[in-house]
């Protein structure tokens, strides 16, 4: 018999919301309850694309603004599967998956098409055309926070993008994204302790896990 497939699962969010900790903590939850899991992060800067696009969000390069998506994207897609020449290096989504590990993810194409199109001139329509067809997540976890909860958690950092009226525009994107009903949408209360934060995630993304192993991964947006 096929083993059972891990679940694609994505947390997104506005910055501040604590998604890199609730996904550290959910693959830790996952793999002590003896299910398989791993975290992916995007953009991953450890590529040749993820250095260009780290260089442009620590602001030590200009990019165009479609040729930054299209990098962001392009980093997406190089992690789904395995260059045809490109041998013997590590298995990447789509193998992870079909090898039952459940793929944490820390930002997903929403973020892609969520940042892109808070800026003048940019149609959300246009920026999620490059992520069609990628891994369809089995859900989606917005987690939640007003601009005040997150001004109340600190000062933004350094990095491109960081300041509160992109972020709200950038939030206005994501409410437009979630009224898509193609793609699993959770919408989670961050502003809870840290902890309550969790015990919602846990029990999503327990539930996806096993729901999951009947379904076939599908594809984004198409
Ligand atoms: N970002 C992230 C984008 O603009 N497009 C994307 O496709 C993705 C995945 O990059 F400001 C933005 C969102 C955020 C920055 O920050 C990455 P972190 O701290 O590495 O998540």
């Amino acid at each position: 018999m096929a083993r059972a497939r891990g679940a694609l699962i994505v947390l997104e969010g506005v910055d501040k919301a604590g998604k890199t900790t609730q996904c550290a903590r959910l693959v830790h939850a996952l793999q002590q309850s003896g299910r398989p899991a791993e975290m992916m992060r995007f953009p991953d800067r450890s590529t040749t694309i993820g250095q260009l696009i780290s260089a442009y969000l620590e602001k030590k390069s200009d990019l165009e603004d479609h040729t930054v998506h299209l990098l962001f994207s392009a980093n997406r897609w190089e992690r789904v599967y395995h260059a045809s020449n490109n041998r013997g290096c590590r298995p990447l989504m789509k193998k992870k998956l079909e090898e039952g590990i459940t793929l944490v993810v820390d930002r997903y194409a929403f973020s892609g098409a969520a940042f892109t199109s808070a800026k003048p001139g940019f149609s959300l329509d246009w920026c999620m055309k490059p992520d069609v067809g990628l891994p369809k997540p089995d859900l989606v976890m917005f987690l939640q926070l007003s601009p005040a909860e997150a001004a109340l958690r600190g000062q933004f950092g350094e990095e491109r993008y960081e300041t509160s009226a992109f972020q709200r525009a950038v939030q206005q994107q994501f409410e437009e994204l979630r009224k898509d009903s193609t793609v699993n949408w959770q919408v989670i209360d961050a502003s809870q302790s840290v902890d309550d934060v969790h015990k919602s995630i846990s029990s999503h993304s327990l539930h996806t896990v096993s729901a999951a192993q009947s379904l076939p991964l599908g594809e984004l947006w198409k």
